[in-house]
């Protein structure tokens, strides 16, 4: 963990080189992926049977390619009552946020008597990257489907990787409360190929999101373009902006929830107070020893950890939080508001002290895919809109023609497309 104080000389320095650190992996992965992309493209399922019985150590042709439906309902309908509620909550809250985002089209007739709009539709089909393992997580496989589903995506389409055979049936569960039309037991760069470009058994799909290992998200990075990807997600981020008011066990908590996602996560304190600072820190190893997840945590608080003393929050928390453009930011102070203003780059910002950035990844409505790596910069949160897209229209009639039809034929001669200004000209 690195403490650092805004009075100290060498501040902006070692800031500096906080906000530059790249925290992903920059393994040289690009070269394999492309082989398996061309690969499953050229051969199709064969290739994918076999990247699958290489990789996952099960094959698809003996033990079955797909997770029925069934299967699905069976695992959500012997889950223990408890959690299958909170998963109903979680579902039932999603929806009802991702539902106020749908956009509206737009028909109107301007002054020269144009008729002008836009119409919104969802794509045909998503596919969606589950990971298998530790990783797989049933609130993002919620957070991933529900909006699709919302958006009115017509073909939802599962990949993941079963190791061994191994299924998660938490996420089994999650994929039938979200309405999952199918789950292939693929993962890997293969899968993503697979979902882009189709094999005989697996129907293309025009949409990819989804978190996934260097491979899987390298291959989206490859494949935008055949497809639509989501985003190429990071390790989690969290920065917690605290005065001295708060508990510092809550605010040591908040901290570890994201540092116990993976040894690369960062967690960040930013406060007004050398004291409370302190009593965090140590609030941290405490709490830190007694996790399951101890050792990612500790890894990724003594790596990756900071702790930053200001002298004043409402001056010097905001700059130094929008130069961070963190994954999710928490202003655990009594009147949250005068920061938040001052807050222009985050993924999503958790205002006041009773609300824990764990709420929103399960519960509170907003999407937990979110930007990281300084990426709230220039982009948002999945919603809606990741799985639709937006067809304008015009419309003429021969007042408006010739209202603006001249300029068009002008603009055409200057371009010296002859035949662009005929189909103009033919109709004045
Ligand atoms: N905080 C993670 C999402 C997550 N947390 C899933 C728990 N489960 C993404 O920022
Ligand atoms: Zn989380």
């Amino acid at each position: 963990m690195q403490f650092l104080s805004t009075s100290e000389a060498d501040f902006e320095k070692r800031f500096a080189r906080i906000v530059n650190d790249r925290r992903e992996s920059d393994k040289d992965v690009a070269g394999v992926v492309q082989s398996i992309l061309a690969r499953i493209k050229a051969e199709g399922d064969a290739a994918l049977a076999e990247l699958t019985r290489r990789y996952d150590g099960f094959d698809p042709e003996v033990d079955g390619w797909q997770i029925g439906r069934d299967v699905c309902e069976a695992a959500f309908h012997d889950l223990d009552p408890s959690l299958r509620a909170a998963l109903e909550t979680a579902a039932q809250r999603i929806r009802a946020y991702h539902a106020a985002q749908l956009p509206q089209n737009r028909d109107y007739t301007d002054d020269a008597g144009v008729r002008l709009g836009a119409r919104w539709g969802a794509v045909e089909a998503a596919g969606l990257y589950v990971p298998g393992g530790r990783a797989a997580y049933p609130s993002s496989l919620l957070m991933n489907a529900i909006p699709a589903k919302v958006a009115g995506v017509g073909r939802l389409v599962v990949t993941t990787p079963t190791p061994k055979g191994e299924v998660n049936p938490l996420v089994l569960a999650a994929a039938h409360l979200a309405g999952v039309d199918e789950i292939w037991r693929v993962g890997g760069a293969q899968a993503v190929a697979a979902l882009a470009y189709g094999t005989g058994n697996i129907a293309p799909v025009d949409v990819i999101t989804g978190p996934g290992n260097a491979f899987v998200a390298e291959a989206k990075r490859q494949l935008y373009g055949v497809v639509g990807i989501d985003m190429v997600a990071g390790p989690s981020e969290i920065l917690v902006i605290s005065d001295a008011k708060s508990d510092p066990d809550w605010i040591a908590a908040d901290l570890l929830s994201q540092a116990e996602h993976d040894p690369s996560s960062q967690s960040i304190l930013i406060t007004d107070d050398l004291p409370f600072a302190r009593l965090v820190e140590d609030s941290v190893d405490v709490m830190c020893a007694s996790l399951a997840t101890h050792r990612t945590a500790r890894s990724s608080w003594d790596e990756h950890g900071v702790i930053i003393v200001v002298n004043d929050l409402l001056a010097e928390a905001p700059a130094l939080a929008n130069r961070l453009a963190a994954e999710h930011v928490e202003l655990a102070v009594d009147d949250p508001e005068a920061l938040f203003a001052a807050i222009r780059h985050a993924g999503s910002v958790f205002l006041g002290r009773h609300t824990p950035e764990a709420v929103g990844d399960y519960v509170a409505g907003p999407n937990h895919v979110l930007p990281t790596g300084r990426r709230a910069r220039f982009s948002s949160g999945l919603s809606v809109l990741d799985f639709m897209k937006r067809t304008s229209f015009i419309a003429l009639d021969e007042t408006a023609l010739r209202a603006i039809g001249p300029a068009a034929v002008a603009l055409a001669d200057a371009e010296g497309l002859p035949a662009h200004a005929k189909s103009v000209q033919v109709r004045l």
